[in-house]
């Protein structure tokens, strides 16, 4: 049996320990497809904070307190960067997760692909489930905010494009915000070994991710959206809204600028029925919104809190007993 996962960061990572866990007592081989619309360039370094969150977590290294990064990490080199003044200040680059994106951007720069450097990467951290970035081309996600910038333009109110990771980690998405556009999607190919991963698979799982700015790159790239489409094997997600309210981080916001209702239903008619032009054949909601329904898709209510591997293990089985 083959389950291909799409994802983004932290909730991708904690779900695909579950989905690991699923796979070993059943076992199945797992390919995680991982949104790379928040990568970013800073100070020289390639960072892929999606890939890297999953890779950290499902190899032991995260700090599963923050979410991102490694655990024990120290912020010399974040230190040092703010005595020369180099900007940009608001992003804290930790001294172990430097090697990475060292490692990660001196193969890029030799010629290698992301997702083969990707895959060198992971030969340490033996993440026991296949990572493939969405795409090897560059696609960033970008945001149209107004609003001051540094309170010095002639134009408060003109409208302007910023780096996601600008508009999360610095202003905390508190910009008044128009859209997000994934800079370079179209012109993007899926990365080596997605469309066959796709074609392949006995079953699709959209992890309970942001829809928004996780999900929705990766669909973005020409030929996934239509290879999940037009194969076989059922697609089925799993809502990362609880009771109105996601878990952590920033899907509030980012639903609230596409005008989508920020509840389970809301995100599971954003992404549509098979049936209807959209990508989903079953949607999975947290027990406190059970009821909630989504016209053409059949939706069934489980405990979704991914408290731990186990819980997480037992939510993966009820989706996969949708398909
Ligand atoms: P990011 O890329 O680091 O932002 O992480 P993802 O996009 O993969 O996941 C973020 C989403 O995970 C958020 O919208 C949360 O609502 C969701 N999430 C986090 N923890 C849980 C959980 O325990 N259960 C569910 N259902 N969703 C969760
Ligand atoms: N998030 C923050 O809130 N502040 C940071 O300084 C920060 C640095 C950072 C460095 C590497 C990395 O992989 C992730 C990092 N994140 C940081 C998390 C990241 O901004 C977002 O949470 C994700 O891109 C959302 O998926
Ligand atoms: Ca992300």
């Amino acid at each position: 049996m083959r389950i291909v996962v799409l994802t983004g960061g932290i909730g991708g990572a904690r779900f695909l320990t579950g989905v690991r866990a699923y796979a070993g007592q059943v076992g199945a081989e797992v390919t995680a497809v991982v949104n790379v619309g928040d990568d970013v360039l800073l100070h020289g370094l390639k960072i892929c904070p999606d890939l890297d969150s999953v890779m950290y977590t499902l190899g032991g290294g995260a700090d599963r307190e923050r979410g991102w990064g490694r655990a024990g990490e120290t912020w010399t080199v974040k230190e040092e960067l703010a005595a020369y003044g180099a900007e940009p200040t608001w992003f804290g680059l930790g001294d172990r997760d430097v090697a990475t994106h060292l490692v990660r951007s001196s193969m890029l720069g030799a010629g290698y692909p992301l997702s083969a450097v990707t895959e060198a990467l992971c030969a340490r951290w033996q993440p026991g489930v296949r990572l493939l970035p969405a795409t090897d081309d560059r696609l960033e996600t970008h945001v149209v905010v107004s609003g001051p910038d540094d309170g010095t333009t002639d134009a408060p109110d003109a409208q302007r494009a910023i780096h996601f990771q600008e508009w999360w980690v610095r202003h905390r998405g508190a910009l008044p915000t128009h859209r997000f556009v994934f800079v370079g999607a179209e012109a993007a190919k899926p990365a080596a070994g997605v469309l066959d991963a796709l074609a392949e698979a006995d079953v699709v799982l959209l992890a309970p991710s942001n829809p928004v700015v996780s999900v929705a790159p990766i669909l973005a790239v020409p030929g996934i959206r239509e290879a999940l489409v037009a194969g076989t094997a059922p697609v089925i997600g799993i809502s990362p809204i609880i009771g109105g309210a996601p878990v952590r981080g920033m899907a509030d916001r980012c639903l609230a600028v596409l005008g989508v209702p920020c509840t389970a239903a809301g995100v599971g008619g954003l992404y549509g029925p098979r049936s209807a032009g959209g990508i989903l054949d079953s949607w999975l909601v947290d027990t406190a919104d059970a009821g909630a329904e989504v016209p053409g898709l059949t939706v069934r209510a489980a405990p979704l809190w991914m408290t731990d591997e186990a819980a997480t293990a037992t939510m993966v089985r009820t989706a996969m007993e949708l398909a």
